[in-house]
C-alpha cells in the first residue's frame, strides 16, 4: 500500500514538474539546466566546445554565434524595454569592455572601490546576451527582474542591429561603446578562444585564427561592420552616446576618466578621479579577482591555465603574433574595409 501512495507521488511530482518546465521559455528552459548543472558540478560533460552556426535571427538578421549562445535568447533581448536611465558598455568582444565597465560603474558610484572590490564586475554590469547561468556571470534574466528604481548597468557584445529593438529606435539610456585596433583585438581574441574551454570553438593555430577573423568567420561575425556601424550611430547621439577607444585609455587614462564622467553627467572631485585611476590601471586590475572571471575560471568555463583574463594590457602586442606577410595582407585589407572611415586606430604606442 505504501509503496503505492509512494510511487504514485511521485509520478505527480515529476508529471507536474515536466508540465511547469513546459510553461517556460526556452530561455529559462535552458537556464533553469544550465543552473542545475553547475550545482550538480557537471558543468564541463554539459557545455563543450561548440562550433559557430550563422544564426537566422527574429528580425530577419543572421549572426555567426554558437548555437546555444543566441537561440534562447535573442528574441528576449530584443524585446527588452530601455529604462532612460539604462547605462549600456557594447563593444565587440576584447576591446576593453570590462576595463570601462568598471570605470563607468566607479562613476556612477563616486569612485567606492571599496564596494567595487566586493563583488564581481560582471555580476554587477550584466551580460545581457547571456543567460544567467551561462558561465559568464549575470545574464538576462536578471537584467529582466531587476526592480524599478534599481538602475541597470548592461554590458553587451551584440551589434547595433540585434541590440533591443526599443533602444536601436529611441536611443533612450546612455551607450558607451568601446573600439581596439583590430590587430591587437585579434591576438586578445585568439588567446580568449583558446581558454574558454565551454563558450568558443577551437581557435586552430594563429594562422588560422587570423584568416577566420580577417574573413568575419568568427563569433559576433565582422569585426568592420561592427564598429563602422556603432561609429556612424555616433554621429547621430552624440548626446546620449559615447565613444572611447582602448588606445587613448591607455594614452591618458585620467582624461578618459573625466570626459567619460562628463558624458555621465557626474561631478567628481580631483581626488575621486584619482581614486578610479589607480584602481583601474593594468596593474592593479588585472589581480583583481572580481574583475578578472574569477568565477568562470573556477568553474571550468574558463581556464586562466591556458592563459589570464587581463592577459597583457597593452597596445602592440600585436607585433609579436603577426609575420611581415601577415601584416601586409591585413594592413592592405584593413585600407581597403576602412578607407572610407573617419575613424582612425593605433596601432603603434611609440607613434
Ligand atoms: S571580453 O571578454 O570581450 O569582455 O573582454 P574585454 O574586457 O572586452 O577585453 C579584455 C582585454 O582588455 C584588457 N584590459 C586592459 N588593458 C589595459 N588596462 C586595463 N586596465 C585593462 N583591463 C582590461 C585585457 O587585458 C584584455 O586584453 P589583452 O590584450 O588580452 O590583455
Amino acid at each position: 500500500m505504501c509503496l503505492v501512495v509512494g510511487f504514485t507521488i511521485v509520478v505527480i511530482v515529476v508529471l507536474s514538474s515536466v508540465l511547469w518546465f513546459r510553461t517556460l521559455r526556452a530561455a529559462d528552459q535552458i537556464d533553469l539546466l544550465l543552473n542545475i548543472s553547475f550545482k550538480l558540478g557537471i558543468q564541463r560533460f554539459v557545455l563543450r566546445r561548440p562550433v559557430l552556426h550563422n544564426l537566422s535571427l527574429a528580425n530577419g538578421r543572421t549572426l555567426l554565434m554558437p548555437r546555444a549562445f543566441l537561440k534562447y535568447s535573442i528574441d528576449e533581448v530584443l524585446k527588452l524595454d530601455i529604462r532612460h536611465d539604462d547605462i549600456i558598455v557594447s563593444s565587440y568582444m576584447k576591446a576593453g569592455t570590462t576595463w570601462v565597465s568598471e570605470i563607468v560603474w566607479l562613476i556612477c558610484h563616486n569612485a567606492d572601490t571599496v564596494a567595487a572590490k566586493q563583488s564581481s564586475v560582471h555580476r554587477r554590469f550584466v551580460y545581457v546576451e547571456a543567460l544567467d547561468h551561462q558561465g559568464f556571470g549575470c545574464g538576462l534574466q536578471t537584467i529582466e527582474k531587476l526592480p524599478e528604481e534599481r538602475r541597470r548597468y548592461i554590458k553587451t557584445h551584440l551589434p547595433f542591429e540585434l541590440l533591443p529593438n526599443e533602444l536601436q529606435r529611441s536611443g533612450k539610456g546612455k551607450m558607451i561603446y568601446v573600439a581596439r585596433n583590430p590587430k591587437d583585438l585579434c591576438v586578445s581574441l585568439y588567446h580568449f578562444y583558446k581558454m574558454v574551454v565551454t563558450g568558443l570553438p577551437e581557435p586552430g593555430t594563429w594562422s588560422e585564427f587570423l584568416s577566420n577573423f580577417c574573413r568575419s568567420n568568427v563569433a559576433y561575425g565582422s569585426w568592420f561592420r561592427h564598429v563602422e556601424k556603432y561609429w556612424q550611430v555616433y554621429q547621430e547621439r552624440k548626446d546620449t552616446m559615447y565613444f572611447v577607444t582602448y588606445e587613448n585609455l591607455k594614452k591618458d587614462l585620467k582624461e578618459e576618466v573625466k570626459k567619460l564622467a562628463g558624458f555621465l553627467e557626474k561631478e567628481l572631485s580631483d581626488e575621486e578621479i584619482d581614486r578610479i585611476v589607480r584602481h583601474c590601471t593594468f596593474a592593479n586590475l588585472s589581480v583583481n579577482q572580481n574583475a578578472n572571471y574569477s568565477e568562470a575560471d573556477a568553474s571550468g568555463v574558463m581556464d586562466f591555465k591556458i592563459s589570464k583574463f587581463m592577459r597583457k594590457g597593452e597596445v602592440g602586442d600585436w607585433k609579436n603574433y603577426f609575420t611581415i606577410n601577415q601584416n601586409d595582407e591585413f594592413d592592405r585589407m584593413f585600407q581597403e574595409r576602412t578607407k572610407d572611415w573617419t575613424l582612425k586606430f593605433e596601432f603603434d604606442p611609440s607613434n
